[in-house]
């Protein structure tokens, strides 16, 4: 089994990557749900979807998020009425958070609801949320603490952040079955997801990165930064709140103690060495930018033999 930590889009490419490369009941993909939100009293989880339809080929090719072919005339109806309409959930989008809000209203938990939904899709993939307890990112724009959804939606990531935190963080712990994919393990990949707004979440869960640290397996991540910014979002930007630069090195920092190699791009060959001594970690270099599904194929093989040369 190899396990994957995940945020949404960008990350989303490179499990669908693994999940073409390895036996499809071999991977496990740990998801960020501190991006949840309530949309007109439905439970919304971005990221557990963007990867079901993503894994299930299903999701929308121009944006990575909501359902290819959808439509959004109950937005528009919604719109109407009043309701906010910057959230673009579509039609069929819909069926997902009636389906799961109904499941936990009658106390089914997020992890049952969502192999529920996936195994229905067809997944053969393991989507596990990070926790079943809830969590949201917060960020500080002047002095106005925005929501996840808001600042990256509705505000398009276009607002200055001072500062972050992850409400509901401590109450939160890591499910079982995450802590028990993370202890039989054979590789752990943190994709190139954002490390401050999808990886940091996962990791602050109680029990991930224990889970991790006590694991045998080697883990490893892809870098989501490409010269000085991320290849989408706001991810470069970001870096400073957690002090680290905008950069290849600044992820290594970021994951320092946990990672034994990192994929960095090409670009950023003149990093590697710097990395390797000064982190005391192996890394690949080549190309991280996935265009095509031909491109995510061959990342995610690079990486999982990557992952298995003996690091330690
Ligand atoms: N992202 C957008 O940029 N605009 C949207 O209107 C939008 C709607 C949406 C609906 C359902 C869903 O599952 C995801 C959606 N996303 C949208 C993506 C999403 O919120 C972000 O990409 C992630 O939360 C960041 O990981």
């Amino acid at each position: 089994m190899i396990a994957a930590l995940c945020g949404g889009v960008g990350g989303a490419k490179l499990a669908l990557g693994l999940y073409r490369v390895l036996p499809p009941d071999s991977l496990a993909v740990v998801v960020n749900t501190a991006d949840d939100l309530e949309f007109c009293g439905l439970h919304v989880s971005p990221d557990l979807d963007t990867v079901m339809y993503t894994l299930a080929d299903l999701s929308r090719p121009d944006v990575g998020w909501g359902l290819e072919g959808d439509t959004f005339r109950a937005l528009e109806l919604l719109g109407r009425y009043g309701a906010p309409t910057w959230f673009g959930v579509g039609d069929a989008d819909l069926a997902t958070h009636v389906f799961r809000t109904n499941a936990l209203r009658s106390g089914q938990t997020l992890s049952a609801v969502t192999r529920c939904l996936s195994g229905h899709l067809g997944v053969r993939a393991t989507i596990l949320p990070m926790t079943d307890d809830p969590i949201v990112t917060r960020l500080l724009a002047g002095n106005e603490w925005l929501d996840f959804q808001e600042y990256f939606v509705h505000r398009r990531h276009q607002v200055a952040i001072d500062a972050y935190r992850y409400e509901g963080i401590e109450q939160a712990v890591a499910t079982e079955e995450v802590r028990q994919t993370l202890a039989d393990a054979e590789i752990i990949v943190i994709v190139n997801s954002n490390p401050v707004l999808s990886v940091l979440p996962i990791l602050s869960v109680e029990g991930v990165r224990e889970a991790i640290e006590r694991s045998p397996a080697p883990c490893v991540a892809v870098s989501p930064i490409v010269g000085t910014d991320a290849v989408n979002g706001p991810a470069g930007d970001l870096m400073r709140l957690v002090g680290r630069p905008a950069s290849a090195t600044g992820v290594a920092g970021t994951y320092r103690g946990l990672i034994h190699g990192l994929v960095i791009d090409h670009q950023d060959a003149s990093q590697q060495e710097e990395i390797e001594s000064s982190e005391g970690i192996a890394v690949l270099c080549t190309d991280t930018i996935m265009r095509t599904a031909a491109d995510k194929v061959r990342l995610a093989g690079e990486v999982v033999a990557f992952a298995r040369k003996p690091h330690r």
